[in-house]
């Protein structure tokens, strides 16, 4: 019985297996368990020497148990080490960064240009009055060039503004006859139909500089250099006259097109010109209603797309990709600088 119990205590190769052998043997239905009820079968003066016996063969086969157990559980711990070793030299995996989204790129960039110009910047609320929209821009009710912005209207008077021209109009009226010279980037809002190049959501960045003997020259000075350092140093700019009604004269500013060198191609339309904004010296009767004394101050304005602007600088053709958050598309602008 113990050689059997033994050698299977040997064969015993898992925990599991050599729990069984311990039940088989030693359990309470295991025949060393049964030699000892028969005890009181055997005669008196056996029952010494076999007890004695039966005693040996219980330690014997618990301690060899004992020593098998010790070593299985040693080799089940080896064994998971073993598979949960970790390779050190491997190398990490990278940490996915995010980057600034190309508008904010873009509009970062030019906000960097004007502040190098001493210029500040200025915000206003992109639910705002029809006041400050339209009226305190020489837009009365019922002037037909309000048509040239179709708005969201959010009472009678209140809507989501259509440019960053009411904060020229806000900023005019807190600095009640100071200087001015601010840049205001801003979201705003128009029911145009999207398509390629609208949407009806976008950004401006509007300029406004207002003091004494401000002219259409510094107009010009200034938009040359941020076109020199938005698109290049070879760049030309040129201005056509055109109509706001809160400037006079108004112009719209076209830059020469960087794509063909002026033998026109698609992006320029093949006129070797591109046109980027709107700007103008800033109207006398705008003056007037924000505290401004015309025969003493001048100024003048600006007001542009920067979404327009990335879609020249990166050549993106549809402006619907600034907004679907593809991230393959926003991924593929990082800062140079
Ligand atoms: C204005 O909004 C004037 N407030 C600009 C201005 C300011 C003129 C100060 C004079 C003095 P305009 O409607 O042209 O102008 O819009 C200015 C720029 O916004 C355009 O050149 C264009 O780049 C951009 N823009 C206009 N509509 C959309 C649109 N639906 N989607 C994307 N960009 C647009």
């Amino acid at each position: 019985l113990k050689e059997r119990a033994l050698e299977q205590i040997k064969e015993a190769g898992t925990l599991k297996e050599l729990n069984e052998v311990r039940v088989a043997y030693l359990g309470k239905k295991g025949p060393i368990t049964d030699l000892l009820k028969g005890m009181g079968k055997l005669p008196a003066d056996e029952r010494p020497k076999m007890g004695a016996l039966v005693n040996v063969i219980r330690e014997t086969v618990t301690e060899v148990l004992e020593e098998r157990l010790v070593k299985l559980e040693e080799q089940a711990i080896n064994e998971q080490l073993e598979k949960e070793t970790i390779d050190v030299t491997l190398p990490g995996r990278p940490a996915r960064t995010g980057n600034h989204h190309p508008i904010t790129r873009v509009v970062e960039e030019i906000e960097d240009f004007f502040i190098s110009m001493g210029f500040e910047i200025a915000e206003g609320p992109e639910v705002e009055k029809d006041y400050y929209n339209f009226e305190a821009l020489n837009l009365p009710k019922g002037h037909p060039a309000r048509d040239m912005q179709d708005s969201f209207y959010i009472s009678e008077d209140i809507l989501l503004r259509t440019h960053t021209s009411p904060v020229q109009a806000r900023t005019m009226e807190a600095k009640g006859g100071e200087p001015i010279k601010i840049i205001c980037p801003g979201k705003v809002y128009r029911r145009d139909n999207d398509d390629a190049t609208h949407s009806h959501q976008f950004t401006q960045i509007e300029g406004l500089v207002i003091g004494e003997d401000i002219r259409m020259s510094d107009l010009k000075g200034t938009l040359s250099l941020f076109a020199k350092k938005m698109f290049g140093d070879e760049r030309e700019i040129r201005l056509r006259p055109s109509f706001f009604p809160f400037t006079e004269p108004s112009v719209e500013m076209d830059i020469s097109c960087f794509n063909c060198g002026g033998d026109g191609c698609n992006v320029c339309k093949k006129t070797g010109w591109i046109e980027i904004l709107g700007a103008g010296m800033v109207h006398p009767n705008v003056l007037k209603m924000a505290g401004y004394d015309p025969t003493v101050v001048s100024g003048f304005a600006f007001g542009m797309g920067p979404e327009r602007i990335a879609m020249l600088k990166y050549g993106v053709e549809d402006i619907r990709h600034f907004y679907t958050n593809d991230v393959r598309f926003v991924s593929q602008f990082h800062r140079t600088e």
